[in-house]
C-alpha cells in the first residue's frame, strides 16, 4: 500500500490487462510502474531506439534488427505538411526510465509523452503507454463501433489479430477484432488540429485508451482530463511513424504516403453489384438478374458465390452451373461485367493442388516432420510426405494454405496460372477473395481421423519447446483460448519457412490481394477490381474491402456508416457493407434504407446469406424505386466519385469522409456518426433509423444547395434543419458551394452511361470562387501507377469565379482516349441574369441553345444545355464562358 500511494496515480497504468483483475490480484502482481516486473516475460535491456524523418513523417523505432518486421516493403514515400514533430529525449519522472515525447512544432502540444511510464519489452510482451492530448481519437480496426470517435470514456481494449469474425452491431457490439488489423488512429487537438499515429506491427496487438489516467488496480478513482493510451504487442518491435497533419485528410495523405495509396478501381467497378450466396444454380442466378433489370435498376456487376464451384473447390464449376460462360458472355454484351469468389485455401487431393506441388508453390507448413499428424496427412496420397499443415476449411474437407508470403514468388505464379487456367473457360472481370484471415473451421489442423468430427478439437503443440508460439506467456484479448482458435498453428512456416506464421497470420489477406492482384492483372489485361475480406495496411494498393457479415438489422446499418469511414483513414476507400444485410432476414423498409445509403459507398453490392429469402431491389417495388432513383443519382455522378479515387490513387486521402474531416475546427462536426461527405464537394445524410421520415441534418459553416428533387437547389444554413426523407424520396444530399462537380448522364449500366455527354454543376460560393476537378480514363485500362498513366488520361480542372461570373475549364493532361463532349453547365446560386448567349472556345465564339437552357432570377439556377457545347477533345486552350 505505501509503495502504492507513493506512485502519482496519473502515472499509473495497467499492468494486468489479463482478464478479470482485482485489486488483491493487482497488489500481488505489484501493479506499480516502479516496481512492476514484466510479467509476461523478461524485460530486454539495451533496447535501441532510432528516430528518423520520412518527409514530415516521424519515425520512432524501438527494437533492435533481430525483431520480427513484416515483409510490406515500408515506408513507401516521405509525406509533406506545413507542419513539423520534434522528438525529445526524456525520463518517466523521478526514475532514468526512458521517456520521450513528440511535440508539434506550431503550438508546441505533445502528441505523444510516455512519461506516464509503463514501456516494457520482452521478447512476447512489448508495451509502451502515452498520454494523449485529448480523447478525440478515430481510426484503430477492423472493429465494430457505434460512434465514429473511439470511446475513451470506458475502460475499452481494442484487439486486433485478423480473424473470422462477423461485425456484431447488436445493442451491446462485443469488443472483438474482425477481419483484419489496422493499428493506425487519428486524433484531434483541442484546436483542431489533427495527427495520426501508426504502428506498424502484425503480431496479437491491442490498444487500450482511457480517458482516466488510473486503470483496473483502483477503477473507482477519477483524475483529470488527460486521457492516455496503452500499446501492447506479443511480438516484432515498436514501429511508429507519426503523422503532423494539421488537417485530418492531410494525416492520412501523409499515412498513405508512408503505406501506399489505394488502387483506382476500375470505372464498371463503380457500378451496383448484386450478389448472394446460394442461387445454388445458373438458373435461379440468372432469374434474379432479369428481374432487376426488369424493375429498370441500374446494375453493373453480377456475383457468384461458392456454390458456383463444384463442391466448393476452387476453379472448379458445379454441374448446376452449365451455361455458365455463355451467360457471362451475355452480360458482358449488355455491358455488364462478372466478379467471382475463390477462397485461399486449396483441397489436397485435386488438380489445382498438385499443379502447386508440380510448379513448386509452397504452403504454410509444420516446421519439421515429427510434428505433422501423420494419421490425417497420410490419408491424402497427394499431401502425404509433405509438411503441409493442413485445416478445414471450404469445401470442408483438409485443405492447404497457399504461402503467398513466398519470396521466389513460385506461389504467387502458381496462384496466377489457376486463374489464367480458368479464365479460359469462364471470363469473369474481378476477384472477390474471402476466409482469408485465414479461417479454419477447425482450431489448429484437423485432428480427428476420418469423419468423427466429435473428436476434432486443438492440435498444435502447447506445451514444451514446440508450444511457445501457440501458447505465448500472454495471448492477448484478440482471443478467447488459443491463438490458433480456428486458424491454423502459430507455430506454422510461411515465406518459404523463413517466417512464422505466429508473426504472419494477420498479412495472410495482404499478401492474397498482392498475388490476386497481380494474377488478375495477368489474367485480363485489364484493371478489374478485387475485394478482400482479410487487410493490413498497404491492402489498398491491391484491393478494396466489404465489411463481411454483417446481420440485417438497423443497428448494423448505421455502424457500416462508420466502419467505412474507417476504412478510408485505412487506405482502402473502395469499401461498402452487404445491402439490406447478409445474415438474418431483411425487410422491405430496411431493404430499401440500406439501398438509399448504400448508394453512397464507393462499394455498393446487395449481399446475402445461403437460405435466406431473396433481398434483391426487385422483391418489393418500392425498393426498387427507391433504389432506381438513388443508383441513377449514383450514375450520374459517378465522374465524380471516380475522380475521387484518382485523387486518392495519386495523392493518398480519401473518398468516403466524416464531415469533421472537412471541418476540423467545428467540433460539433466530430459527433457526427451518419453523416458523410464525398470529397469535400457533397454532403450525404442517409435515414438510418426505423420508421422515421426526416433526418436531423447538421450543416457546418457553408452554403449548401438541396439536389433532392423536393427542393432542389434550396439552400441549407448553418445549423441543425430536419430534411425530409420520405421513402420514396432522394437520400439528404447536398453540393457545397465552392465546389464544381462533374457528371454525366445516367443509364442502367456505366458502359452506356460512358457514351452520354458530361456535365459539370456548380456549387456558387457567394464569398468566393468554385473549383472542381474531372479526372477521365478509358475505365478498365492497367494503371501500373497514375503518374506513368498520365498520357492515357485527362485531367480538367473547373474554376468560377464569382466577381466576373467567369466559367473556365483547362485540360491539364490531355490524351488520346475518347472522351464525350460537355454539354451542360448547372450553376446552383448565380448570383445574377448571365448573358449567356455565346461561350468562347479557342478564341471562337459558339453559340449556347437558348431554347434548351434557362435562368430563374428567383432559384438563381443557372442551366445552359447545349448539345456538344465543348467538344472537350478538341481544346487547346482553356475555355470561359
Ligand atoms: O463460410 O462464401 O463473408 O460473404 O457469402 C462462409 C460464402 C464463407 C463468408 C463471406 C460471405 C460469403 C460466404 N463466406
Amino acid at each position: 500500500t505505501s509503495a502504492f500511494s507513493a506512485v502519482d496515480v496519473r502515472s499509473r497504468i495497467d499492468c494486468y490487462p489479463d482478464p478479470d483483475p482485482s485489486s488483491d490480484a493487482c497488489s500481488a502482481r505489484g501493479c506499480i510502474w516502479e516496481s512492476t516486473k514484466n510479467p509476461f516475460g523478461t524485460n530486454i535491456d539495451n533496447l535501441p531506439v532510432t528516430v528518423k524523418n520520412n518527409g514530415k513523417t516521424l519515425l520512432v523505432t524501438i527494437g533492435g534488427d533481430d525483431r520480427y518486421v513484416p515483409p510490406v516493403g515500408l515506408p513507401m514515400n516521405p509525406s509533406t505538411s506545413s507542419d513539423s514533430l520534434t522528438f525529445k529525449v526524456t525520463t518517466v519522472p523521478s526514475t532514468n526510465i526512458f521517456a520521450f515525447q513528440v511535440t508539434r512544432q506550431s503550438t508546441g502540444t505533445n502528441v505523444w509523452d510516455t512519461t506516464i511510464g509503463g514501456l516494457l519489452f520482452a521478447d512476447k510482451y512489448i508495451q509502451i503507454a502515452t498520454y494523449l492530448p485529448s480523447a478525440n481519437v478515430f481510426g484503430f480496426g477492423d472493429h465494430v463501433h457505434k460512434q465514429l470517435m473511439r470511446n475513451l470514456t470506458r475502460y475499452t481494449t481494442w484487439p486486433m489479430f485478423a480473424r473470422d469474425i462477423p461485425p456484431d452491431s447488436g445493442p451491446d457490439p462485443s469488443i472483438q477484432n474482425l477481419y483484419g488489423v489496422h493499428p493506425f488512429y487519428i486524433a484531434m487537438e483541442a484546436d483542431g488540429n489533427a495527427h495520426g499515429v501508426f504502428f506498424f506491427n502484425s503480431n496479437a496487438q491491442a490498444s487500450f485508451f482511457s480517458r482516466r489516467q488510473n486503470l483496473y488496480c483502483e477503477d473507482e478513482v477519477t483524475l483529470g482530463p488527460a486521457p492516455h493510451l496503452v500499446y501492447r504487442t506479443i511480438g516484432g518491435r515498436l514501429d511508429m511513424a507519426f503523422f503532423p497533419g494539421p488537417l485530418p485528410e492531410q494525416v492520412v495523405q501523409q499515412y498513405l504516403a508512408h503505406i501506399g495509396t489505394p488502387f483506382l478501381p476500375a470505372y464498371w467497378a463503380l457500378g451496383y453489384q448484386l450478389s448472394r450466396w446460394g442461387y445454388n444454380s445458373l438458373d435461379n442466378m440468372k432469374a434474379v438478374i432479369s428481374r432487376v433489370q426488369a424493375a429498370g435498376v441500374p446494375l453493373d456487376v453480377p456475383y457468384a458465390d461458392i456454390d458456383y464451384m463444384n463442391a466448393y473447390k476452387d476453379f472448379t464449376e458445379g454441374d448446376k452451373w452449365t451455361g455458365f460462360p455463355n451467360y457471362t458472355d451475355q452480360l458482358h454484351q449488355q455491358g455488364l461485367h462478372m466478379i467471382v469468389i475463390f477462397d485461399p485455401a486449396v483441397e489436397v487431393d485435386y488438380d489445382s493442388f498438385k499443379r502447386a506441388l508440380q510448379q513448386n508453390a509452397t504452403f504454410i507448413e509444420w516446421p519439421s516432420a515429427d510434428l505433422v499428424p501423420h494419421s490425417i496427412q497420410d490419408q491424402y496420397p497427394m499431401a502425404k510426405d509433405t509438411l503441409v499443415m493442413l485445416g478445414n476449411v471450404w469445401p470442408e474437407r483438409n485443405t492447404a494454405f497457399p504461402d503467398f508470403l513466398d519470396p521466389t514468388n513460385q506461389t504467387t505464379q502458381w496462384w496466377t496460372n489457376e486463374f489464367i487456367l480458368f479464365h479460359q473457360t469462364l471470363k469473369f472481370d474481378g476477384i472477390w477473395i474471402d476466409m482469408n484471415e485465414p479461417s479454419n473451421f477447425e482450431t489448429g489442423t484437423y485432428s480427428s481421423v476420418g469423419s468423427n468430427l466429435a473428436t476434432a478439437h486443438l492440435s498444435c503443440p502447447i506445451s514444451g519447446a514446440a508450444g511457445q508460439l501457440d501458447n505465448p506467456p500472454y495471448a492477448t484479448r484478440a482471443v478467447r483460448e488459443h491463438l490458433c482458435s480456428r486458424t491454423l498453428c502459430m507455430l506454422g512456416k510461411s515465406a518459404r519457412r523463413t517466417m512464422n506464421f505466429f508473426d504472419t497470420k494477420s498479412l495472410y489477406g495482404w499478401s492474397e490481394s498482392r498475388a490476386t492482384n497481380a494474377a488478375l492483372r495477368q489474367m485480363t489485361g485489364k484493371r478489374g477490381a478485387v475485394i478482400s475480406r482479410s487487410t493490413f495496411p498497404s491492402s489498398g494498393r491491391y484491393a478494396g474491402h466489404w465489411l463481411g457479415d454483417n446481420t440485417a438489422r438497423w443497428d448494423d446499418l448505421q455502424t457500416s456508416v462508420i466502419n467505412v469511414m474507417d476504412f478510408n483513414f485505412f487506405g482502402i476507400p473502395y469499401v461498402g457493407s452487404d445491402i439490406c444485410g447478409f445474415m438474418g432476414i431483411s425487410n422491405e423498409e430496411l431493404c430499401l434504407r440500406w439501398h438509399q445509403m448504400g448508394a453512397f459507398h464507393s462499394f455498393s453490392r446487395d449481399h446475402n446469406m445461403r437460405d435466406t429469402p431473396a433481398q434483391d431491389p426487385a422483391v418489393w417495388p418500392s425498393v426498387a424505386a427507391a433504389a432506381k432513383m438513388v443508383l441513377t443519382f449514383r450514375y450520374y455522378y459517378l465522374p465524380y466519385l471516380y475522380s475521387l479515387h484518382y485523387a486518392s490513387s495519386r495523392y493518398g486521402g480519401t473518398v468516403v469522409r466524416p464531415v469533421f474531416f472537412e471541418f476540423p475546427k467545428d467540433s460539433t462536426t466530430q459527433k457526427l456518426d451518419y453523416q458523410f461527405m464525398w470529397g469535400s464537394g457533397m454532403m450525404i445524410a442517409p435515414v438510418v433509423d426505423k420508421g422515421v421520415s426526416s433526418v436531423h441534418v447538421y450543416f457546418p459553416k457553408a452554403t449548401w444547395y438541396s439536389l433532392i428533387p423536393i427542393n432542389y437547389g434550396v439552400v441549407f444554413t448553418p445549423g441543425y434543419h430536419d430534411v425530409h426523407a420520405a421513402t420514396d424520396s432522394l437520400t439528404p444530399v447536398f453540393l457545397r458551394g465552392g465546389y464544381i462537380l462533374p457528371r454525366q448522364g445516367a443509364n442502367t449500366t456505366t458502359t452506356a452511361s460512358r457514351k452520354n455527354d458530361l456535365e459539370v454543376i456548380i456549387g456558387v460560393d457567394p464569398s468566393g470562387g468554385s473549383n472542381g476537378e474531372l479526372y477521365y480514363d478509358a475505365g478498365d485500362d492497367l494503371v501500373d501507377d497514375i503518374e506513368s498513366h498520365k498520357r492515357h488520361h485527362w485531367l480538367f480542372s473547373f474554376t468560377y469565379t464569382s466577381s466576373s461570373a467567369v466559367f473556365s475549364g483547362l485540360c491539364e493532361k490531355c490524351s488520346d482516349v475518347d472522351i464525350p463532349p460537355l454539354s451542360i453547365i448547372e450553376a446552383l446560386g448565380y448570383p445574377a441574369t448571365p448573358d449567356f448567349n455565346s461561350f468562347i472556345l479557342n478564341g471562337n465564339k459558339v453559340n449556347i441553345n437558348v431554347q434548351l437552357s434557362s435562368y430563374s432570377a428567383i432559384t438563381k439556377r443557372l442551366f445552359i444545355n447545349t448539345p456538344k457545347l465543348i467538344g472537350l477533345r478538341t481544346i487547346a486552350s482553356p475555355f470561359t464562358l
